[in-house]
């Protein structure tokens, strides 16, 4: 079972600025997390990163094919995009949307996803641990589903 991690726009700044929002870890420790919890549950993840639109739906595009699924933190374009919407949709593959912070507890514009319904399911609140929880229960709604 191979899985993409999708992470949007500015989460490469993760672990350097507001660690009280957003955690003290690292994308690339973030990334080594789910690389292990992957291990443990017999699959493989594999992580991208992009500050634009385009390249993230480049990517879907492009390696798709290649995964069961994917775990998805959008970032901003969450709120706003068509595009990356429409491309999840297309692949084909089941996604997993997290979130780092209580998207329902901050500004009104982060209570609207485009990617919510349809999603498999969506976590969100738990900092980094909201991609090891969307992990699971990617993987176990996969399994379920062969
Ligand atoms: O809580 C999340 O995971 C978000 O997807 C994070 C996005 C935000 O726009 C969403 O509404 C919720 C922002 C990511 C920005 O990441 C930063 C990390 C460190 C310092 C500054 C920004």
């Amino acid at each position: 079972m191979r899985i993409g991690v999708l992470h949007g726009p500015n989460l490469n700044l993760l672990g350097e600025r507001d660690p009280g929002r957003y955690g003290r870890r690292t994308l690339a420790e973030i990334d080594e997390a789910l690389r292990i919890r992957a291990a443990e549950l017999d699959a493989g993840v594999e992580s991208f990163q992009s500050n634009h639109e385009g390249a993230l739906v480049d990517h879907v595009q492009a390696r798709s094919a290649e995964l069961d699924g994917w775990l998805v933190n959008a970032a901003g374009l969450t709120h706003t995009s068509v595009a990356l919407r429409d491309a999840l949709e297309a692949c084909g593959r089941p996604f997993v949307e997290v979130h780092l912070s209580n998207v329902h507890a901050r500004e009104e514009f982060r209570r609207r996803s485009l990617l919510s319904d349809l999603a498999v399911g969506v976590v969100v609140g738990f900092r980094e641990r909201s991609y090891l929880y969307g992990l699971e229960g990617l993987v176990r709604h996969l399994q379920e589903s062969r």
